[in-house]
């Protein structure tokens, strides 16, 4: 049997293929053939919804354009969050991850924290995008408030979609290369404008990928992937409002707060949760303004959240 899809091929066929759009339990992937590219609409076998946009995975070919997912490839990362009760998977074999931040609407240092949090627990680089600069008034603002987590070393590109497509482009194109990447951020930063930038295409394949999967045209409600014509791929993603993190343990927290890792092991106690304990390395830091209060809140809250998974 042909690994990768012939045009020829027909059902039983076993093909490879990369996930590119999920929605409940149906799934759509990208299957290289010969010389196009198919897509296949997938369904998992049994009632699993244990796949990701950007899943490798074997297929089972049932028609000419369905197939059944039967292994998933191992993952080099995997990018999730939860609440008390389930986790949810956000994309799958990630290099990359930029957070979309933008001068208007305001963006929201809990939501910013949280995706760099879940970036280092998955081992993804993480960088911030700050869109729309080319509104003024709010931009020195934005650039400040955006300046926290620069200075924690994560990178920081300001661009204009709209304003100015060319040095948009410019600056994204040298970081997406190679990559597989990913948009994140909360509603009306302007991911899907970022991706149109990019993806030539991109709102034919998503009516493409809406038809298929049989949902709303013109809602941006599911996570999908396009191809980069330079190599690699770029994933946009619904906006968010929350992110929960209860999956991430006490030991991963202090590990994920980047700024923690100078301090840790010089507190008094061994197990040291950094809340209260006297001679606490992390709290004197804090005192200090060596580490942002702000931070240190949103970790003493996420430890409160770890304590409460129910799964
Ligand atoms: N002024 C200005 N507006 C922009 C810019 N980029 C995007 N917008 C506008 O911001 C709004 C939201 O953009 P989207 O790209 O849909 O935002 P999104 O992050 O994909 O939002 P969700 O899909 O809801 O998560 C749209 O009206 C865009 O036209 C920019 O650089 N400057
Ligand atoms: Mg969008
Ligand atoms: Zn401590």
């Amino acid at each position: 049997m042909s690994k990768h899809g012939k045009q020829a091929g027909g059902a039983g066929d076993a093909l490879t293929g990369t996930i590119v759009a999920a929605h409940g339990r149906h799934y759509l992937a990208d299957v290289d053939g010969d010389s196009v590219t198919q897509f296949f609409q997938c369904v998992t076998r049994g009632k699993k919804t244990n796949v990701a946009v950007g899943d490798i995975v074997h297929l089972q070919r049932t028609s000419a354009n369905q197939a059944v997912i039967e292994k998933i490839a191992e993952r080099s990362t995997l990018l999730y969050r939860s609440d008390q009760y389930k986790s949810k998977l956000l994309a799958a074999n990630l290099t990359r991850l930029f957070i979309v931040i933008a001068t208007e609407p305001s963006f929201a240092d809990d939501l910013v924290s949280r995706s760099l949090v879940a970036c280092e627990a998955a081992g993804i680089e993480a960088h911030l995008i700050l869109n729309k600069v080319d509104v003024t008034e709010p931009l020195a603002r934005a650039r400040e408030r955006a300046g926290l987590y620069a200075g924690l070393g994560y990178p920081l590109h300001e661009v204009s979609a709209r304003a100015d497509p060319e040095g948009t482009l410019d600056t994204l194109r040298p970081l997406l290369a190679g990559q597989t990447s990913i948009f994140i951020g909360q509603s009306g930063m302007g991911k899907s404008s970022l991706i149109n930038l990019l993806v030539p295409d991109a709102d034919i394949a998503v009516r493409e990928i809406s038809e298929a999967l049989d949902t709303g045209k013109h809602t941006t409600t599911f996570t999908r992937l396009y191809k980069l014509a330079d190599g690699g791929a770029i994933i946009d993603s619904p906006g968010f409002q929350e992110f929960g993190l209860y999956h991430l343990t006490e030991g991963m927290l202090e590990r994920a707060f980047v700024e923690f890792k100078p301090y840790l092991g010089g507190c008094k106690y061994y197990n040291c949760r950094h809340l209260a304990e006297p001679q606490c390395a992390i709290l004197q830091a804090v005192a200090d303004g060596k580490i942002a209060k702000l931070r240190h809140e949103l970790y003493g809250q996420l430890l409160h959240e770890s304590a409460q998974t129910l799964y």
